[in-house]
């Protein structure tokens, strides 16, 4: 599979591009990463040079260019589907994409109130009832999928359900949000990947910073 390519940008800050990458990691799938980092002070006007939408995350197949990091992940598990990037079964597949929607259109206080940041030192941090009530939600989720499955992830294998709900591992981490041991077990296997120590050890070295993403 030739000219695949992933625009990405800040690994410390980028929550979606995070998304398809580490499942483009977990998965050995062969798309080479193209790194372009943010400049909010310009409106990031330089992703246009490769993002129809301005924003990050982008695959290029050739001539063809797809956003969004849903969007890039469908299109990846149809070009790849020894990957097993949705579950197999019919059922789990239902289920893993409609909690996968979810969190897609959804979850928008726990999104703007707690950023996902790979650098920031974990401490508890005041935040509204409606991220408690985020929190609460995905917390259900997680655990009864992993109650359903067995684990060690959601659907059993890495899946994009895994994948999409990536960078809330690190937002429940670093803002203290949940102390439950079914939750810590499923972090430390999120987090355990060869592919997150490689996307968290690169956004720690990075030295820009976003100031709306830090607190
Ligand atoms: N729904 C989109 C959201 C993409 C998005 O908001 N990307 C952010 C980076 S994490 C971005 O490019 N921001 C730059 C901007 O909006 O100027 C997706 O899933 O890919």
């Amino acid at each position: 599979m030739r000219d695949l390519k992933l625009f990405i940008a800040n690994k410390k800050y980028s929550s979606w591009s995070f998304r398809p990458w580490i499942a483009i990691k977990v998965k050995e799938l062969p798309v080479e990463e193209v790194f372009s980092r943010f400049d909010f002070a310009s409106g990031n006007v330089h992703f246009a040079e490769f993002s129809p939408n301005n924003q990050v995350p982008v695959l290029h197949h050739g001539d063809l260019v797809v956003w969004d990091s849903l969007a890039i992940l469908e299109y990846l598990a149809e070009l790849f589907p020894e990957a097993g990037l949705w579950p197999q079964d019919l059922a789990a597949r239902a289920k893993a994409r409609s909690i996968v929607s979810e969190m897609h259109s959804g979850f928008s206080a726990l999104r703007a109130e707690c950023p996902m940041n790979m650098s920031r030192q974990p401490a508890s941090k005041n935040v509204s009832k409606a991220v408690i009530a985020n929190v609460e939600r995905i917390t259900e989720i997680w655990k009864e999928c992993l109650k359903q499955t067995g684990g060690p992830f959601l659907f059993g294998d890495f899946s994009i359900a895994d994948a999409m709900f990536a960078p809330v591992i690190n937002r429940f981490a670093i803002y203290k949000l949940v102390d439950d041991p079914v939750i810590s077990k499923y972090t430390k296997v999120m987090t355990g990947l060869d592919a997150w120590k490689e996307w968290e050890a690169a956004g720690k070295a990075e030295s820009w910073i976003v100031e709306q993403d830090e607190d």
